[in-house]
């Protein structure tokens, strides 16, 4: 098995030390930053996307792999930044006003991570201003809602609105997405994507992102 072959294994053992052993063995061989992350890395926790998609592993394998991904990153970051790896895209991502819940929301920002997005997490009951804002500091591509509650699902239409009271709204995509939120729902508040999961919603965010590229 190739090196590379090796960190998308471990990585989707969940294995975190050795994933970060294998990605510094991949650098010490002369592998180039950009191929470790998208052939070794980010291969695996497609895998594991995949798998979580089809329901073949749950909620704690994938919090595993993302910690894995997290450890491997860190020999790989340095050489990310030096040899100018752009991310795929631009995502801020939050929980709405009013809703504490953020597992679900965490799953899709470590999927998301895994495609190569830089994901700017606003955290849980979070402000629709807050949106607005951190889109404009970060000059998102999209901004991803999630609510867990059908009393909070609302306050997403309230992001929509401030998305489009400060100015924003036309320049990115608006993705929703959690257990009450529905593909009929995300078209009635003028959202853009709704997500079922957060595999899909990873993969939705890279084809907007390699569309608008
Ligand atoms: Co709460 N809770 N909870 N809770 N909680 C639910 C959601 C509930 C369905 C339980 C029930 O009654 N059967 C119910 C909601 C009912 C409703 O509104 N329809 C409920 C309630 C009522 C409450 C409280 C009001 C309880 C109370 O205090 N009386 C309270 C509200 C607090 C608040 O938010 N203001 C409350 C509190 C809590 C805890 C704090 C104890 C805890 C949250 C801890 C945390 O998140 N850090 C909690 C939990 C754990 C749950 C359950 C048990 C599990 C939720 C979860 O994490 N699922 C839940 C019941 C259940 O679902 N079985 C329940 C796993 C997670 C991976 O799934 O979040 O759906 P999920 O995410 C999925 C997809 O939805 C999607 O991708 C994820 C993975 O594929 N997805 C997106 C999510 N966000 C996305 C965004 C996207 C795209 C996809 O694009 C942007």
């Amino acid at each position: 098995m190739s090196t590379l072959e090796d960190i998308s294994a471990l990585l989707q053992k969940g294995r975190a030390n050795e994933v970060k052993a294998a990605v510094e063995k991949a650098i010490a061989e002369g592998l180039d930053a950009k191929t470790i992350l998208e052939e070794g890395l980010m291969a695996g926790m497609g895998i594991i996307g995949g798998k979580f998609k089809r329901n073949e592993v749950y909620v704690p394998e994938v919090l595993i792999a993302a910690r894995a991904m997290n450890a491997g990153l860190v020999p790989l970051k340095p050489l990310l930044i030096s040899s100018g790896v752009k991310a795929k895209g631009i995502v801020v991502i939050g929980t709405v006003k009013g809703d504490l819940h953020d597992i679900g929301k965490n799953l899709v920002k470590m999927m998301m991570e895994g495609k190569g997005m830089l994901v700017h997490d606003l955290g849980v009951d979070v402000p629709s201003d807050k949106f607005v804002a951190a889109a404009k500091e970060h000059h998102a591509d999209i901004i991803c809602c999630s609510a867990l509650l059908t009393t909070t699902m609302n306050e997403m239409k309230g992001v929509v609105e401030a998305l489009k009271s400060g100015g924003v709204r036309d320049k990115l995509t608006i993705m929703v997405g959690g257990a009450p939120v529905t593909d009929s729902f995300c078209k009635s508040i003028g959202a853009d994507v709704y997500a079922p999961d957060a595999a899909s919603a990873a993969e939705a965010a890279a084809a907007i992102c390699a569309k608008s590229a």
